[in-house]
């Protein structure tokens, strides 16, 4: 633990990096043909529609409103992941601080309005805060405001979607980067996926990286059933949402009406599964084609893994991630992990 007096000075103020993506029209929602995606990724949204079952990127749930009902579901009683990781950095920051080290290179990944991040600026003292999200616009108004109460903090904004892997410009120092992935997001990528992005990660790392990760643990069944599908309904608007999204995305004719949310944990495959369930027989169509889909057929909109303390080391390890680090809630609900990579930790070694 450090007290304020032994933290590092940082000196250096610089103006923030913008870098435009193509994406950078994507919230542009004012009806019509939607200007942010690409026509591969329409194609790929029809194609995920005509397999069987169908399915559809969990991405797509977040639209402008799509972005309102998360935010809202995150504070119903029933959906703790929100707040019990919010209470583990609030308890363990200081240990968190130590495991991390002063003056990181905090990799934000999936930044959006960057209050996890700030919550920890006060403890982490990073010297370079990147901010990386898909939504470059939302990212820039956040970064400004940060940018002008943290003023010795270099600030760098990427819009761009890691998921595929994240390109990090020369002036983000190699060394002591922190990769920081809250609020179980890791949870949307399957166990194949979840292991290439990890392992991209700490490709991407240079030398000496960390990360600091929050995951969503497996629990009794009723638990996790009850924060997919809670009692006001506001997973389900967050998931039929997903329609309306596809009908401005695709000029498609989803009636939201013909469908209802469905969430269940599948305890086989460790995994919430969210769908959405056709209510009646219907013809859905979009330019070019269309699909019946028979009465209690399912479009399968997410996966949201859940880890054990086991599962997740083995993720990490297998992903050349050495785990330090893991805190938890008292009911052990949820997760925030740090790990290192692994030559990270033998050179340590050589040096103690
Ligand atoms: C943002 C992917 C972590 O899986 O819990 C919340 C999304 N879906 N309620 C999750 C979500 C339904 C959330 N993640």
């Amino acid at each position: 633990m450090w007290a304020d007096h032994e933290r590092k000075p940082m000196s250096i103020h610089s103006p923030l990096v913008r870098q435009h993506s193509a994406d950078d029209c994507a919230n542009d929602q004012g009806g019509g043909i939607a200007a942010g995606q690409s026509d591969a990724e329409r194609a790929e949204i029809r194609r995920g529609l005509l397999s069987s079952p169908a399915q559809v990127s969990p991405k797509y749930l977040y639209d402008t409103l799509g972005s309102k009902l998360f935010e809202s579901l995150c504070l119903l009683p029933e959906y703790y992941p929100t707040r019990t990781e919010a209470a583990i950095f609030l308890a363990h920051r200081h240990d968190i601080a130590r495991a991390a080290g002063p003056g990181a290179v905090l990799v934000d990944l999936g930044a959006g309005n960057c209050a996890k991040a700030e919550s920890l600026f006060g403890v982490l003292a990073p010297r370079h805060y990147v901010a990386v999200d898909i939504s470059a616009d939302f990212l820039r108004d956040a970064l400004d405001r940060l940018q002008s109460c943290h003023p010795d903090i270099r600030m760098t904004a990427l819009g761009q979607d890691f998921s595929q892997g994240l390109h990090l410009p020369q002036e983000v120092p190699a060394d002591n980067r922190l990769f920081f992935y809250p609020g179980s997001s890791l949870g949307n990528f399957g166990p194949d996926d979840a292991h290439r992005f990890l392992s991209g990660l700490r490709q991407s790392g240079g030398r000496q990286a960390s990360l600091l990760l929050g995951v969503d643990l497996v629990k009794e069944p009723e638990v996790l059933n009850a924060a997919y599908d809670d009692a006001l309904g506001l997973t389900a608007a967050f998931n039929l949402n997903l329609l309306r999204n596809l009908n401005r995305l695709l000029q498609a004719d989803f009636d939201v009406r013909d469908w209802t949310h469905v969430a269940f944990f599948n305890e086989q495959k460790s995994r919430i599964e969210m769908h959405l369930q056709a209510r009646r027989a219907v013809l859905v169509r979009w330019p070019g084609s269309s699909r019946r889909f028979a009465e209690g057929e399912r479009i399968h909109t997410e996966s949201s893994y859940k880890y054990t303390r086991a599962s997740l080391a083995a993720l990490l390890e297998g992903a050349g991630w050495q785990p330090t680090d893991f805190w938890t809630d008292p009911a052990g609900w949820f997760a925030v992990v740090h790990a290192r990579t692994q030559t990270a930790v033998s050179l340590q070694k050589d040096v103690a």
